[in-house]
Formats: C-alpha cells, structure tokens, sequence
C-alpha cells in the first residue's frame, strides 16, 4: 500500500507520503480506496433488488470503505509510519447530507449488508448537490446554509448512461453517478445517483438555501426537501421525485433488456423496494413505459408491475403520508395522470370502501394507497409499527390483503456503529469472545458470561470514559464548548419533531435547573446533550430548538448551576458527530409519544455501545426491551394503545393538565419568564408555550411528569457503578439482533428472494 500511496501522490501532486499535506493525502487514500473497490465481484444474480429512496446518509466513506476492505489496519500503519494519524485524516472528508434521519440512514446500512451478504443489490437516488443544509447557530436560532460536499476528486464516478426524462412543459437529460458499496470481506454494489445536466450551483447565494423555485433546469438537484411551505416547492418535489423514479425506471429496463430479459418476466428479475412514498411514482411510471414504448398491454403491464414493487413504511404520522393533488401532477407529469386514473378506476371497480381509493373526493393521489395495491408487500419497520399499521393505520388495506403485511424490525450495521465508531470496544470485545462477533452479531451473546466479572465492567466503564473524553475535546474544539466527562452525559439526537418530544427533554431541564437553584445539588453531575435539525419551514420545530439553546447559555452562564448541570446542542447533527457522541454516552433519549415513531435506529446505536435506553413503549423500543428485560433499560410513560384511543375520543386537553399539575404550569411559564426572556426571542418562545398550553399534538405534558420521576431514577441508579456496568454489558450483549444483516437477511427471505 505505501508504494501505491506514494505512486498516487507523486502522479497527483508531484509530492511524497513525508511532504504532501493532509489533504493531498486524503485524496491519496481515497483514489486508492475507489481503485481497490472496483476490483471487487460485482456482486451478480438471476435476480436484482433496486432499492429506491429519496434519502441515502451514507456519511464519510474513507474509513467505513478501509474497513470493509479489510485495509484499515495496514492504511493506519502505513501512515503511522510517515508520522500522520488516519483518524485525522478522515475527518477532512465532507460529510455528503444526502438524507434527513433514519430514512436515509437505514437506507445506507442496507447497502452495506446487502453487498456484505452477496446479494446483488443497487441503491437508486438523486446526487443533491447541496445535500439537505448544514445547520449553524446563530442568536441561538437554527440557521441554514447550502452544505457543498462534491469535490474535484469525490467518491461519484460518472456513467455513460443517459435518460431523457419528460416533463409537461420541457425534457431534461440525466447525467448518472455511481458510488461504490463495498461489502464487508465481501462483493461490491452500487449506488446510483442521478443528477441533471443543466444544474446550476450559481443561482443559490453563499450563507443561504434560498433560490428560484420555478427554475426546475437548474435546481432539480440542488437540495433535498426543499422549502414546501408554498406551491412552487411542492411542485418541485414532485419534479424531483418523477425525475427519480423515471431514471431508475429507465435504468432498470435498460439493464434487463440488456441481459436479455424477458420483460413480461420483470418480476422473476428485478424487485424494486419503495422506501417510504417518495419513490411511488416508479408504479404508474414503470406502467406507462411498459405500455407506451414495451408494448405491453395496460393489463400485462399492471400484473408484472404488480409483483415486482414492494412498499415500506416508515411511519404512522397521517401528515406525513403524501397525498398530491391531481392538479400538480397536470402541471409536472400530466402523463402519469391517466395510468394512476387507470389504476385507480380499478380499485373502485373492486372495492367499495372508499378509504382505500387511490384518488380521493378532494381530487388528491394517495401514493400508499397506489403501494398497496399494486405492489406484493407492504411492510412496517418494527414489531409494534407493523401491529399498528395493521391494526388500525392501514386496517382498511389488511383487511383486503393480508398476504402482503409483513415486519421487518430495522436493524444497523455494526460496520459503522461498532467496529469503526467505537474500536476500543470492538477491541474489548474480541479480546473476550473473539472475533466471531463481526461476522455474526449474535455471538455478542457471549458476553453474558462476564456480567459478573468485575474487571470486565470496569474495563467497559474505562472506555466509555475514553469515549467521554474524546467527545469532551470535539466539543471543545469545534463549538468551544467544556464538557465535564465526570459527568452522565444523557444525549438526545435525532430529526427535530414534536413527536419525538424533544420539548418534554427541555422541560426537565427547566425543573433540573430550578431544583438547582432551590438548593438541591445533584451528587453526580449532568450533561444533556442535544442534537437535532430542524426543517427548515417548520415553524415549532424551530422553536424547540431555540429554546434548547437559550437552556444551553443559561445553565452555562449560571456559576450556582454550571458545576452540576449543563444543556449543550450540537451544532449540524450528521452522521460523523453520531459515531462520535453515541459512545460517549451514557443514556440513550427515546422518548416519543407512544405509537408515533415507527421504530427508531439510534435506540440500536446507543444500546449497541453500552448506553441504557431511557424511553416510551414506542418503536424498536420495544424489542429492545423484550431482549434486555425490564431491568436493564427504562420505560415509562402511556402506553400504545392507550395514545391511540386518546386520539380516537380526542380525550387530551394539555390546558387540564396545565392548569392542575403546578408543577408542570411552573416549568411551562418558565419558557416565557424572564430568564429565558432576557437570554432568547420573545416571539420564538411565546409561540412555543402557547403552542404547549393550547393544543399540544403530540402530548408532552401527558407524560412529563412520569418522564422526570424516572430521569430522577435513572440518575439514581448511576450511583451504582457496578450494576449500570453490568446493564450496560446486557444491553450490547443483546444488540446483536438489530445488526442489518439480520434484517437484510429476512427481506431477502420473505420479500426480495434474490438467490432462490
Ligand atoms: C414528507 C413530505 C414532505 C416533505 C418531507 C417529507 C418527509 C421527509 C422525511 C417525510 C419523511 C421523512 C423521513 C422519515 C424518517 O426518517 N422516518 C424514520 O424512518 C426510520 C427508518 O425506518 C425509523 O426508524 C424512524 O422511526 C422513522 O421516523
């Protein structure tokens, strides 16, 4: 490797491993990495997933693409030799933002089990050129600015293939990008993002995520969710997303034909995974081009389609399921308009119940309805999720197809998540169970034998202090701020939503701070770390945010508090601060309300690195308590099914509560008293109390109450140093089911079938 290293920089840069610069090197190592990467087997088969999704977060590559090569030890080596730190190295790549949450995460540690386990498998997208936007603060507010992350030399290698896709009033050419996935000690994927050619990076402003909505020539591929709030954005999503699925239908025809497939036998070669609606429109676009160039019949066309879509849902929030109105379509695609007649005219030939029509009274398309009914399977992303979609979400559609519900409780890879976030542990956890564990997560199990074994949990609590400290000094680096690593560092990160209840995390900051000051000086010290984006139109979510950081200046600045209590928010929360903050922690917030979040990802980060969930019964949760038993994780709050009935009878009035529990009153007026008044904007935070007074949506101070009375005792139980190290050692030992290649591997079974 050195002399390839050597060769690459003195081609390159006319420079050697003893004179070139950081940079140079990093471009070293990637070129070496992509040459190496496309060696690989292809990973080859009868038949080929194409996994569609608006998000893929794939993160850094350098060392996650080392890794999976099996060359990370010998590249460290190598450099360590010159006098130059890999770990440093890989933090000059950028961060690409190609995805939101655990959509786009999900989506990206698929890939890389997929390709780990041999299937042939390509991930189908669109190459945004300034990803979803980096978040600054600034007067304590989220601010958004553009996040480039293409260099000269990048990770996308590009592709003859073109596509000319039409819109009502132009056509635009594609441009196709790959990435490499390598799998781990294994073959290598691909996935593809499309791109147009005529984008133009020039119209959006430095320091800013506006520009002209209605240039679609040169924006389509500017940003991820752009700005909806206003018709000219919603129209672009569509765009975005037509122009997504009719690429990859496009691809996909192309490499059947190619191999010399009969297309009337699409579905003995090809299956397409929908990831959340967003890719719907593959459906009606993968009809039409059957019919109008393949020459398929509408009935051939709608049988083959039919079995060879699957759907996945990713959550149970009406408002989130996209309904278009028909009148966009006209206006963007108006050749989809009669397929999506077409197939809606048929559900209403077959069932009379309204709910579950495609098209319905307020002339809006449904896309899940359209996944459901013509696609094979459906399924949900956790065991409760799945049990809610059937039971009363989607009853309507389980009732006519029960063969098509299916569960697959997500999972994620323990490439990233453990062997590269957290070597020290990975480490550890070979020099006890060997290394069976990375080829197969359920040898973690192992580790059950030393939950007992003294020196074993002290050597656990030993790294997760290494991991407090390393975070500490990030922390201090890169936002100037000192974190005490003696303290417990209770961290919530995640997409900023209501739902996830973020706002219930601040009030207990509020009621620690006010304990603080009324005397009551906690034994142990705490660190409540945040981390969150917000969309950048939602108003509330905002709001969350700003009063989070008005908490981190006041806990700050208060000499009688700082020593016992700080809030802190990371700034620009992506997938590179995750594999830095997840194992320096010590609590793991999962707190949404019951039934809302479809199962979660970093609940199986956090437990996977020795962190104890503090959580609702909601999503993976669940499972993550059935494996580690009710002692070793804690849930509180209303339960599933008694949120559900809420909703049903409208039972919740948040001002009853706030008017009887004065406690609650007291740490809800705390956001409008003068505090947080001198420090924040009166309009942010008086809309976000009255938002929590007046309507509530998603029930924070139903469960804060409960919430604090368990913090309380799960600082408590810190105390005693030796029973959390052993539920921290329980919870990675049962981690091992939430490895992806699991879940992969039940996709493969029950949907995909690509090897039978
Ligand atoms: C919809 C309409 C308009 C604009 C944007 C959107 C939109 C954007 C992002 C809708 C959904 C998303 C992202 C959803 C998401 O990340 N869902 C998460 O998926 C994870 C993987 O299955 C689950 O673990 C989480 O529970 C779920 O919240």
């Amino acid at each position: 490797m050195e002399e390839r290293l050597q060769k690459l920089l003195s081609e390159k840069f006319a420079k050697t491993l003893d004179n070139c610069s950081k940079a140079e090197l990093f471009t070293a190592l990637m070129m070496l990495t992509k040459e190496e990467t496309a060696k690989l087997p292809k990973n080859e088969g009868k038949k080929k997933l194409y996994y569609i999704s608006a998000e893929f977060l794939i993160g850094k590559l350098l060392s996650n693409n080392l890794i999976n090569l099996g060359l990370y030890e010998e590249a460290e080596e190598v450099l360590k030799k010159h006098g130059q730190e890999l770990s440093e190295i890989e933090e000059l790549e950028l961060e690409p933002s190609l995805g939101n949450g655990g959509l786009g995460r999900l989506a990206a540690c698929f890939l890389d089990s997929i390709a780990t386990l041999g299937l042939p498998g390509d991930g189908v997208g669109l190459n945004y050129h300034f990803g979803l936007f980096q978040q600054m603060f600034k007067d304590h507010k989220q601010k958004e600015v553009k996040n480039p992350w293409i260099t000269e030399e990048s990770w996308l290698v590009r592709q003859p293939e073109t596509f000319t896709v039409d819109f009502k009033d132009f056509s635009l050419e594609s441009v196709l990008y790959d990435v490499d996935v390598p799998g781990y000690e294994a073959g290598c994927n691909r996935l593809h993002l499309f791109d147009v050619n005529s984008i133009d990076e020039s119209i959006v402003p430095e320091d800013s995520i506006g520009f002209d909505k209605k240039k679609i020539q040169k924006n389509l591929t500017l940003f991820l969710y752009p700005d909806d709030s206003d018709d000219d954005g919603r129209k672009l999503r569509i765009y975005q997303q037509y122009f997504m699925v009719s690429c990859g239908a496009q691809l996909i025809l192309k490499e059947c034909e190619a191999k010399g497939y009969d297309l009337h036998k699409l579905n003995e070669h090809v299956v397409i995974q929908i990831n959340d609606t967003h890719p719907s429109m593959v459906i009606p676009e993968l009809i039409r081009l059957l019919t109008e160039k393949k020459g398929f019949s509408m009935d051939e066309a709608v049988a083959v389609v039919s079995k060879t879509c699957a759907y996945t849902n990713h959550t149970i929030l009406a408002e989130a399921l996209e309904k278009w109105p028909i009148a966009y379509l006209e206006e963007v695609v108006p050749q989809l308009m009669p397929i999506i007649e077409e197939l809606d005219k048929r559900v209403r030939k077959t069932f009379q119940d309204k709910s579950v029509y495609i098209i319905d009274e307020n002339q809006r398309v449904h896309m899940a309805h359209m996944d459901i009914h013509y696609g094979f399977s459906v399924n949900g992303v956790a065991a409760l999720h799945t049990e809610i979609l059937k039971n009363s979400e989607l009853k309507n559609f389980y009732d006519i197809y029960p063969e098509k519900f299916n569960n697959k409780t997500n999972g994620i890879t323990f490439r990233r998540w453990l062997l590269h976030c957290n070597r020290e542990l990975s480490d550890c956890i070979e020099s006890l169970i060997g290394d069976g564990f990375k080829k197969n997560a359920d040898e973690l199990e192992k580790l059950l034998a030393f939950k007992d074994d003294e020196k074993v949990l002290e050597k656990l609590a030993q790294i997760k202090h290494e991991k407090k400290v390393e975070f500490k000094k990030f922390m201090q680096e890169t936002q100037d701020i000192d974190l005490d690593e003696n303290s417990i560092f209770d961290v919530q990160v995640k997409r900023l939503h209501e739902y996830k209840r973020q706002q219930m995390n601040a009030l207990y900051a509020i009621y620690k701070y006010l304990d603080i000051k009324a005397g009551n000086k906690p034994e142990t010290p705490i660190t409540l770390i945040f981390g969150a984006k917000a969309a950048p139109a939602y108003v509330i979510a905002k709001d969350i945010i700003h009063l989070i950081l008005c908490l981190q200046e006041l806990t700050a600045k208060d000499p009688e508090v700082a020593p016992y209590f700080r809030v802190v928010m990371i700034e620009n929360y992506n997938v590179s601060k995750a594999a830095k903050v997840i194992p320096a922690a010590n609590i793991s917030e999962q707190i949404s309300l019951a039934s809302k979040e479809a199962s979660g990802t970093g609940n199986m980060k956090f437990m996977l690195n020795g962190a104890l969930t503090l959580g609702t019964e909601d999503g993976a949760n669940v499972e993550i308590r059935d494996l580690v038993g009710d002692e070793n994780i804690y849930i509180f709050g209303k339960r599933p099914q008694e949120v559900i009935d809420l909703y049903a009878e409208e039972g919740y009035c948040a001002k009853d509560i706030y008017k009887k529990d004065k406690m609650i009153h007291k740490l809800v007026d705390f956001i409008i008293g003068k505090e947080l008044m001198a420090i924040g904007d009166k309009e942010s935070l008086t809309r976000l109390y009255n938002e929590l007074v007046g309507k509530d949506w998603f029930m924070t101070l139903l469960d804060t109450k409960e919430y604090i009375e368990t913090k309380e005792k799960v600082y408590e139980d810190y105390k005693d140093q030796k029973t959390w190290n052993k539920k921290a050692l329980i919870n990675i030992a049962k981690a091992g089911f939430f490895s992806s290649d699991r879940t992969i591997k039940q996709y493969e079974e029950d949907i995909w079938k690509l090897k039978k």
